[in-house]
C-alpha cells in the first residue's frame, strides 16, 4: 500500500530518544528529503525467557501491516523476525519541529503555574498552538474522516458528546498496555484549565460512561482496572481523557506531573468554594515539563532561573 511504501522508504539520520524500560526508540530520519519522525515500540514479548534484547536500529521489515491512519500519523504492526516477536511503529511524516522537540530526550523541569501566570503567559500559547493544523486528526475523528471504525463508542450530543476509541499507541490487543482515549465533540475546552465547577455531573458520567464501553467492548478487563486521567500540559489542546489498564507502564504519561486522575479533579473541583463558574482555571497547577519544549524555553525557563538568583 501506499503508507507502506513511505514507511520503507525512511532513511535513518539520528536517534531522538530511547527509553529502554518500556522499549521505544524515537528516530528521525527523512523520507524523500522531508523530515520523518519514526517511533518503534516492542510489542510484549511472545516467547519467555532468554531474548530480551533491545530493539535493535538495524529495521529489517519482512512483513508490515497498516494498523491505522490519521493525517501525518501512521501506525504499523510489523515482523522484525520471529525470534524478537513484532514491532510496533507509528511513523509521523512529514514532522513538524514541534513534533521532533517533543520526541526528543529532555531533562524534566518542575514549574509551578499560577492562575495569573497561565492567563497572561500560557493561555496565548495555548491559542497559538490550536492552529497551524495541530489538531486536524482530532478533527479528523470527529468528523469521520479517520479511524471510523475503531470507535469503541460515540455519544453525539453538541454539548455533553464524546467519542471513545484505542489510542495511537495501542497496538489493541495487548491488554496490559490497554491505552484508548476519548474525545470530547465540543471544542471550546482546550485543557483541563477550563474544566468548571459545573461541568462535574457531565464529568462523573463521563468517566462511569468509558469504563463500561471499555468492558463491554474487551473481555478480562473490570472497572477498577482502568485509569481514567488528563495531561497537563498535554500535546493537543482539545480537551481528551486517556482511559488505560492501571497495569500499563506508561514511563512519564502516567507520572505525577503529568497525568490528573479525573476522580481527582472532579472532587477538586467540587471543593472549590465560589459558584458554578469557578474552575480550575483559578487554582495553582505544579506540573513538570520537558526543559526543550517550547513552554518552557518561552515562558518558565526566565521564571525558575529568576528564583535562583534572588536566593
Ligand atoms: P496528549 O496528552 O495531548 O499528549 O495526548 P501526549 O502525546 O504527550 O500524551 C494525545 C494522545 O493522542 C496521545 O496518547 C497520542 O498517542 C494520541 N494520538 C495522537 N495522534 C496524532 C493520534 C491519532 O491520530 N489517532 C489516535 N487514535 N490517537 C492519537
Amino acid at each position: 500500500a501506499e503508507e507502506e511504501a513511505k514507511l520503507r522508504k525512511f532513511s535513518f539520520t539520528r536517534v531522538l530518544n530511547q527509553d529502554t524500560k518500556t522499549k521505544v526508540v524515537n528516530l528521525l530520519g527523512e523520507i524523500e528529503s522531508t523530515p520523518a519522525i519514526l517511533i518503534a515500540e516492542k510489542t510484549a514479548f511472545n516467547i519467555t525467557g532468554t531474548h530480551l534484547t533491545k530493539f535493535s536500529h538495524d529495521l529489517h521489515l519482512p512483513k508490515v501491516s497498516l494498523i491505522d491512519r490519521n493525517d501525518i500519523y501512521h501506525s504499523f504492526l510489523a515482523t522484525q523476525n520471529s525470534e524478537y516477536g513484532e514491532v510496533r511503529l507509528t511513523l509521523i511524516f512529514p514532522a513538524t519541529e514541534t513534533h521532533i522537540r517533543k520526541y526528543t530526550h529532555q531533562e524534566l523541569r518542575v514549574v509551578v503555574e499560577t492562575p495569573e501566570i497561565y492567563r497572561e503567559l500560557v493561555k496565548p500559547y495555548v491559542e497559538e498552538k490550536r492552529g497551524n493544523g495541530r489538531l486536524d486528526w482530532v478533527y479528523n475523528i470527529l468528523e469521520y474522516k479517520s479511524e471510523k471504525e475503531s470507535v469503541i463508542v460515540e455519544d453525539t450530543d453538541d454539548v455533553e458528546g464524546f467519542m471513545l476509541l484505542p489510542d495511537l499507541k495501542w497496538d489493541r490487543k495487548t491488554m496490559a498496555s490497554m491505552y484508548t482515549m476519548a474525545i470530547l465533540r465540543r471544542r471550546d475546552i482546550t485543557s483541563l484549565r477550563d474544566l468548571k465547577k459545573k461541568h462535574v455531573p457531565w464529568l462523573k458520567s463521563l468517566g462511569r460512561r468509558i469504563a463500561k464501553a471499555i468492558c463491554e467492548k474487551y473481555s478480562g478487563i473490570e472497572p477498577d482496572q482502568i485509569q481514567i486521567y488528563a495531561h497537563y500540559q498535554p500535546s493537543y489542546y482539545h480537551f481528551h481523557l486517556h482511559a488505560v489498564s492501571v497495569s500499563h507502564d506508561g514511563g512519564l504519561g502516567q507520572a505525577a506531573g503529568k497525568a490528573f486522575l479525573l476522580g481527582n479533579l472532579i472532587s477538586w473541583l467540587e471543593s472549590l468554594g465560589g459558584d458554578e463558574e469557578v474552575g480550575l482555571e483559578d487554582v495553582e497547577l505544579t506540573y513538570s515539563l520537558g526543559g526543550g519544549s517550547e513552554l518552557w524555553q518561552r515562558v518558565f525557563k526566565g521564571i525558575n532561573g529568576k528564583g535562583k538568583a534572588e536566593e
